[in-house]
């Protein structure tokens, strides 16, 4: 089995896709769906989230981790964590996270959504699915490495290479390495570009909660379906 980290979206996946955006959106979709939320759609483009609106669903999303005009809901995981979403479909539109999740749709056969809120239950769900290879994707910020996603990725590729044997590649091994010099998960976080961006935002709480380690075993699980609109993904709780 092959274990492969993409620092950054690109390219072809053969098999197993985790698409982690720790600060936040893969953070924020696992606690809609702890909330209660039956499904979320990911939209690519703000556009189709707030052609959506019309439909009875919630809208959550950001712009320079701000919320969008017209959405419900900004991004943000604390807010999500304070809200019942039981029998709701949650609409997000972000930034990168979104984006990342439309690139890994596009040729993964299984795509999972993972954070350090749902890593150890993601890497399960990854190792039970795959059959020939397990990507990790970071989905970064605007193109660049985010040093959170890198560390998150490295926290799931430790705990896979504990369930079972894996050829790894050269990204696994740099996730691994910041993994285990970059201190603990709020450390890393919090010394990231993105990370010191949210807290000047006033977001330092979302922070905080990004950095709690498996705290959830939910696991967004992209579901295929004739209902699912245009321009969306469709995740529900695995
Ligand atoms: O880039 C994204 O998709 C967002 O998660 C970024 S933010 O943390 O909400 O600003
Ligand atoms: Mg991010």
């Amino acid at each position: 089995m092959r274990l492969r980290v993409d620092l950054l979206p690109h390219g072809h996946y053969a098999d197993v896709v985790v698409v982690i955006d720790t600060l936040r959106a893969t953070t924020t979709a696992v606690t809609y769906l702890e909330r209660g939320a039956d499904a979320l759609l990911l939209t690519r483009t703000p556009d189709v989230a707030l052609r959506l609106r019309g439909e009875g669903f919630l809208l959550g999303g950001e712009r320079g981790g701000l919320p969008i005009p017209g959405f419900d809901f900004g991004n943000s995981p604390v807010e999500a964590s304070g809200q019942n979403f039981t029998g709701k479909t949650v609409v997000m539109n972000t930034t990168n996270g979104t984006g990342a999740a439309h690139t890994a749709a596009q040729t993964g056969k299984h795509v999972f959504l993972a954070s350090l809120t749902n890593a150890h239950a993601a890497a399960r769900r990854a190792k039970a699915q795959a059959t020939e290879e397990v990507a990790i994707v970071c989905a970064g910020t605007d193109e660049h490495v985010g040093l959170e996603d890198v560390y998150t990725a490295g926290v799931l590729a430790e705990y896979l290479l504990s369930l079972g044997e894996f050829t790894i590649d050269d990204g696994a091994r740099i996730a691994l390495t910041v993994r285990r010099g970059s201190g603990n998960p709020l450390e890393a976080l919090s010394s990231s570009v993105h990370g010191a961006r949210l807290n000047n935002l006033g977001l330092g709480d979302d922070v905080r909660y990004a950095a709690e380690l498996s705290t959830s075993t939910v696991v967004p699980t992209l579901v295929e379906g004739e209902d699912v609109p245009e321009g969306a993904l469709r995740f529900v709780a695995g």
